[in-house]
């Protein structure tokens, strides 16, 4: 029943540094599960532990995990641990840039991919316990990154523009791409770019230039989208397939799921359902 059907092949691994947000669909509650589903071996960096992620909650609890970060940081340099990748996420304090910055100086390599959610953001607000000083600090950390995803909100944030929901061209999103190339990342991806009203997904920048991938927009939206997005990028570029195709895989999955929740009548706040279809993303890379 459980025969190997796909061809053995070297397993991936990625250091994963994010929150986890007791309930409500986000962050490492949902990167695991996409990559592990997509065969990659995940290793835990936990940035803060909430009671629930901080939208549309109020009174949930939050422990800072800035401390542990280094121990973990330390143990690991000295169990010789390496990485395919290195993805962060939401940080839960100013410190943790720099804490970030180490993890990809000490684990970064040539051949490795450092991958950056500047998590700030969403509908042009800053989230509830970010602040402006880790935006300037975000920008640090988007340098030394191979891929960047910022959503519109972010992409604004870190280039100091103010946000405007409506009237997206190509032309001022290939300037918001070509700006954040600028802080020093290598391709840029920015999240839930529309140039056309029923359509949506993701503008993007890279060494052949620039290009969009967009999936028929579903009228909802919930927390956690953008981690799902995320998560099923970096799965597919572990699984060696190239950017664009990469980012169109991620656009589709995210609006199958928005789908899904909105179908299933899903309260935006307890996440996108990503788990319904999760086994057709693993048939997508595994076979
Ligand atoms: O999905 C982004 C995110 C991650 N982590 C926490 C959040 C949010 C968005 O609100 O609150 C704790």
């Amino acid at each position: 029943m459980f025969e190997q059907m796909s061809a053995p092949q070297r397993e991936k691994r990625a250091a994963v540094i994010n929150d986890l947000s007791g309930f409500g669909r986000c962050s490492i509650g949902v990167t695991l599960p996409i990559l592990s589903v997509m065969g990659v071996h995940t290793a835990s960096v936990p940035t803060a532990v909430l009671s629930t992620h901080t939208g549309d909650f109020t009174g949930y609890s939050f422990r800072d995990l800035t401390g542990d970060m280094g121990l973990f940081l330390n143990h690991w340099q000295k169990e010789k641990l390496q990485f395919d990748a290195l993805m962060s996420g939401y940080l839960g304090s100013f410190e943790q840039i720099e804490i970030v910055r180490e993890y990809f100086r000490v684990f970064g390599r040539q051949d490795n991919l450092i991958f950056v959610d500047p998590v700030m953001g969403d509908d042009g607000k800053l989230y509830a316990l970010y602040t402006s000083e880790m935006a300037e600090g975000m920008k640090k950390l988007c340098a030394g990154a191979d891929v960047i995803v910022p959503n519109l909100t972010e992409a604004c944030i870190l280039l100091g523009e103010t946000y405007r929901e409506h009237g997206q061209t190509e032309q001022y999103l290939f300037s918001l791409c070509r700006g954040l190339k600028g802080l020093g990342a290598r391709r840029v991806v920015i999240t839930g770019a529309s140039t056309v009203d029923d359509m949506i997904g993701a503008a993007c920048l890279d060494d052949s230039g620039f290009y969009m991938r967009s999936a028929r927009r579903v009228p909802a939206s919930y927390c956690g989208t953008g981690d799902v997005f995320a998560s099923v990028l970096l799965g597919a570029l572990l699984s060696d397939r190239d950017l664009p195709s990469s980012v169109q895989l991620a656009a589709d999955y995210t609006a199958c799921c928005v789908r899904c929740s909105l179908e299933n009548g899903v309260p935006a706040r307890e996440g996108v359902d990503f788990e319904r279809d999760l086994w057709k993303l693993g048939r997508e890379v595994c076979l």
